[in-house]
């Protein structure tokens, strides 16, 4: 049988011979008394990156986000997000069960809103109405099917949020993503934002590890949340090892999931039954609709499985597929077979 092709998720990748010799060899000390050299050194590589003046390493991209509302806000506000995004539809409404917000949704085009949207959203301070936290924005938008968030749009929000006096965090889990896809520096696509949080654990191939990044008082304060929401970890050094070789290694070679997603888009679109629109995969996330002669999302992936290609329904009619550091070139070609076959 042919080995596995798991198009799940970026979140599925396992660390390779070089970056498991990284963790073996890492230096590690207790990092709740911030006395892992490892982590410190994952911390400050990646504040630097960031033009930020510290950085803090948390398990996930899920605490990363709840430490992030938590230190903005107050009990009883609100957050400004968008409908697709990952904070209001895939962490467990942890903003209202830990930190006592509700989120106020927007539905911006592809997980983006547009700066008016936001504005409309925004409660004007009176006492009797829940103020507005902060607003959440997402870059990569992971629903939308990996859509970069226009940079013009994102600048006009945060002005508008500076304006209003209310923070911006900004859920980077895939960053790096847009990074390589526009050819520019995550410090310049997350400048303005008060704080940033982004995954180790998806296209960057660590197995485990999420950081956020802002102002020295913002993360003194994040690091206190942290350990409040049971994420102070002791030798962690050998996780944050896996980060700095992510780091070092990974970045550039976004652009071989980019460009096989690309591929898988444009061969899968040709497919009757298939609906793709080649236009939207600017990054390693295709959204895969079916029609008729298809047979629907869960029966299709079922069929899949059976010519060894893993791939989660997302609705009746739908399929998300990601691109990573797994997959190679010649999978794609395998997995565009399997579709072909399976739709049949
Ligand atoms: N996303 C996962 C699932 O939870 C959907 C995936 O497979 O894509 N922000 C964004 C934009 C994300 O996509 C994710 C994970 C997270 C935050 C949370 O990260 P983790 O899984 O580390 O808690």
């Amino acid at each position: 049988m042919d080995s596995w092709i798991d198009l799940r998720s970026d979140t599925v990748t396992k660390p390779t011979e070089p970056m498991r010799k990284a963790m073996y060899e890492a230096e590690v000390g207790d990092d709740v008394y911030s006395e892992d050299p490892t982590v410190n050194a994952l911390e400050e590589k990646t504040a630097e990156m960031f033009a930020r003046e510290a950085a803090l390493f948390v398990p996930t991209g899920s605490m990363g986000n709840a430490v992030c509302l938590e230190v903005l806000t107050r009990p009883g506000s609100e957050v400004i997000c968008d409908r697709l995004s990952h904070v209001y539809n895939y962490e467990l409404s942890s903003m209202a069960v830990l930190s006592g917000l509700t989120p106020r949704v927007v539905d911006g085009p592809q997980g983006a809103p547009f700066p008016e949207q936001v504005e409309e959203a925004i409660h004007p301070p009176l006492y009797y109405v829940a103020p507005t936290g902060c607003i959440s924005l997402e870059n990569t938008a992971n629903i939308a099917g990996g859509r970069i968030f226009p940079e013009k749009r994102m600048k006009q929000i945060v002005a508008l949020a500076r304006k209003n006096n209310i923070p911006v965090h900004l859920d980077g889990a895939r960053i790096f993503n847009a990074a390589v896809a526009l050819s520019k520096e995550v410090a310049e696509l997350t400048a303005g934002m008060d704080c940033v949080m982004f995954c180790l654990s998806k296209g960057l191939g660590a197995p485990v590890g999420s950081m956020v990044l802002g102002s020295r008082e913002f993360i003194r304060e994040a690091r206190r949340v942290r350990k409040l929401f049971g994420g102070g970890m002791r030798q962690a050094g050998i996780l944050a090892a896996a980060g700095i070789y992510a780091l070092d290694n990974n970045v550039p070679r976004l652009d071989q999931d980019h460009a096989n997603a690309r591929r898988l888009a444009e061969e899968l679109s040709q497919i009757d039954g298939l609906e793709v629109d080649t236009e939207t995969v600017e990054t390693n996330i295709i959204m895969v609709g079916t029609k008729e002669p298809a047979p629907g999302a869960e029966k299709l992936c079922r069929r899949l499985e059976s010519y060894s290609v893993q791939v989660d329904p997302l609705g009746p009619n739908l399929t998300r597929l990601v691109t990573h550091l797994d997959v190679s070139s010649e999978d794609v070609v395998r997995a565009i077979e399997a579709f072909r076959a399976a739709v049949k």
